[in-house]
């Protein structure tokens, strides 16, 4: 078995994403205060994890991946009072909060990069400055130190007239890239997270920290691409974790990941526990296969095979290397995963529950995205002017910069927009969806009226009361949490996924195996399948249309069938 298994196979967490959950005091953002006052919701879910957006002071450029002081809390959201109050009142409901550390880079508001600004080498040396030509101006700067882009668009280099400097940043130019290669910046970081477990906290998200250690030297990246080879698992990132995780004294603590453009090997290395790195890595491929050539901008039609490819080989791969996955369709990054892998305009609901049933199923750890469990959608934003995330905004014009026509880049943008999973939690039907009493930051997805927790609590039939079920199911059948998976061959070239789970000397009653088949398609789908004496785990049509050795799939179903006897 997974050593991972014991401690998290039947843990399942969910993410907020703090500025679109619930706001306390009409300012139209969410707040600590307003996730308070949905802890009962959230434990009527059955989560054990509570993944909170960062919450810290920042210019919110980047809506709070751009910090200003990493101890303290951002007055949009509150108090270290509501802080310590929401934790207290998580604690009595079983619910550990998960902090998200962004620690590849701080936002250019910080102590920090003002002081280097101002020429102080202590902290000239906190970031990765590198000299310009001495003859660069402002108004000529001459090239930058190398090719490199940023994943917001442009180049990753900003040129600093009164230093004559550059200095790098992988995101958004007010958030300037750490240089962890300088021990006072580890230092810093390791104090940090012995602050915040000092107040108790006990998990914590670690954002882009496969990209903390950049190759020594700069060179232009040789394919004219991102320069993502020269930082991405970079030379000595497991050794940093290592250092980090025994002196930040999280060693133990459940921690994830967030791996950019990773690689499996990697990944293992990241949590398998003999390394005392991290005990989850989120990695991002399944999500890139409706990525034409792997660009984020290019659409195409999701690729099913490209899809099962790589479930099979980070399932497999990580449970051979006793690695664990997070396992995940959506964040606040993402679109919504039922609008882009589904159809949630003939199959709404099937589409909204085949998802989570092919990943709840699998070796690793649940992660739900708020408003996943409802079914939310992407928005149908008509506008540009109705986004409000950086990296789409740029990518607008990018796009038509490229030569594409603004209906054409607006259409981009609307299918890939980190802003499609930001829009206002759907609490109920009223005209703010019951996220605010004022105005939100950004708008509500039209179908608020019919897709929210009010219309779907308490009904057994409802996208919610599914993920109870696939939430218990992980709590309460031994072989989700700790069996063993094995993708089936032979689907190839079909809109099948279809995996087996096995568990030796699975507890008297409880399943031995469960054999998982999913269909990614609206169309009906026959399979062969012998599988006499088995029972309906779960599935979204709630049974299975299985005889005779046959069984059939209809439009985006799900179903898993056990043996127990
Ligand atoms: O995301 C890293 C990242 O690259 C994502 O922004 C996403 O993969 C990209 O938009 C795909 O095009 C993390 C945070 O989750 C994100 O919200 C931050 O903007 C980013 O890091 C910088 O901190």
């Amino acid at each position: 078995m997974n050593p991972r298994a014991s401690e998290l196979g039947n843990k399942v967490a969910y993410q907020i994403y703090i500025r679109s959950f619930q706001d306390s005091d009409g300012d139209g953002i969410g707040d600590l205060r307003g996730i308070t006052s949905r802890l009962d919701y959230l434990a009527g879910l059955g989560v054990d994890l509570l993944w909170i957006t960062p919450f810290f002071p920042s210019p919110q450029a980047d809506n709070g991946y751009d910090v200003t002081d990493y101890r303290a809390i951002d007055p949009l959201f509150g108090t270290m009072a509501d802080f310590e109050e929401l934790a207290r009142e998580a604690k009595v409901r079983g619910i550990s909060l998960m902090l998200d550390m962004v620690f590849n880079h701080t936002s250019t508001t910080h102590e920090w990069f003002k002081r280097a600004l101002a020429g102080e080498d202590r902290y000239l040396a906190y970031y990765k400055f590198v000299d310009a030509a001495p003859d660069a101006t402002e108004d000529n700067p001459g090239e930058p130190p190398t090719n490199w882009q940023s994943k917001f668009g442009g180049s990753a280099w900003e040129y600093v007239p009164q230093l004559n400097k550059w200095y790098l940043h992988l995101f958004d130019v007010t958030q300037a890239d750490l240089d962890w290669d300088n021990p006072d910046v580890r230092d810093e970081m390791a104090s940090i997270l012995r602050f915040w477990r000092k107040k108790g906290v006990d998990s914590f998200r670690f954002d882009v920290v496969n990209l903390i250690s950049k190759v020594e030297g700069w060179q232009d990246d040789p394919t004219g691409g991102d320069g993502r080879q020269f930082y991405t698992d970079g030379p000595h990132v497991h050794e940093y974790l290592q250092e980090l995780v025994e002196r930040g004294g999280i060693d133990g603590c459940v921690t994830v990941g967030e791996m950019s453009s990773t690689t499996l090997e990697n990944c293992v290395r990241y949590t398998n526990p003999a390394h005392h790195e991290l005990s989850q890595a989120f990695s991002f491929h399944h999500l890139k296969a409706d990525y034409a050539g792997g660009d984020k901008w290019a659409l195409q039609p999701m690729d099913i095979d490209q899809l099962r490819t790589v479930f099979r080989t980070w399932q497999e791969g990580m449970q051979e290397q006793d690695g664990w996955n997070a396992l995940f369709w959506s964040n606040h990054d993402q679109p919504r995963p039922n609008s882009r892998f589904g159809n949630t305009d003939t199959h709404w609901y099937a589409s909204s529950t085949l998802l989570p049933t092919c990943t709840h199923l699998m070796q690793g750890t649940p992660y739900i995205y708020q408003g996943e469990e409802l079914g939310m959608t992407n928005p149908d934003f008509t506008s540009i002017d109705q986004y409000r995330d950086v990296e789409s905004i740029n990518y607008f014009q990018i796009l038509q910069d490229r030569g594409l026509t603004a209906d054409e880049a607006f259409h981009v943008v609307h299918e890939r927009s980190r802003d499609d999973a930001r829009t206002p939690m759907q609490w109920d039907g009223s005209a703010t969806a019951g996220f605010t009493t004022g105005t939100p930051w950004i708008g509500v997805s039209g179908n608020h009226t019919w897709i929210n927790a009010a219309a779907e609590l308490g009904d057994q039939k409802s996208v919610y009361a599914y993920y109870q079920q696939l939430i218990a199911l992980r709590k309460g059948e031994p072989i989700i949490a700790e069996g063993e998976i094995r993708f089936f061959d032979g689907y190839e070239g079909t809109p099948i996924i279809a995996y087996e789970r096995t568990l030796e000397n699975a507890p008297e009653g409880s399943a031995w195996r469960v054999v998982v088949l999913c269909n990614f398609s609206g169309d009906e789908q026959q399979l062969s399948a012998p599988f006499d004496q088995a029972q309906t785990l779960v599935g979204n049509y709630g049974d299975a249309l299985l005889e005779a050795g046959k069984l059939t799939l209809r439009p985006y179903e799900a179903v898993a069938l056990a043996w127990n006897d």
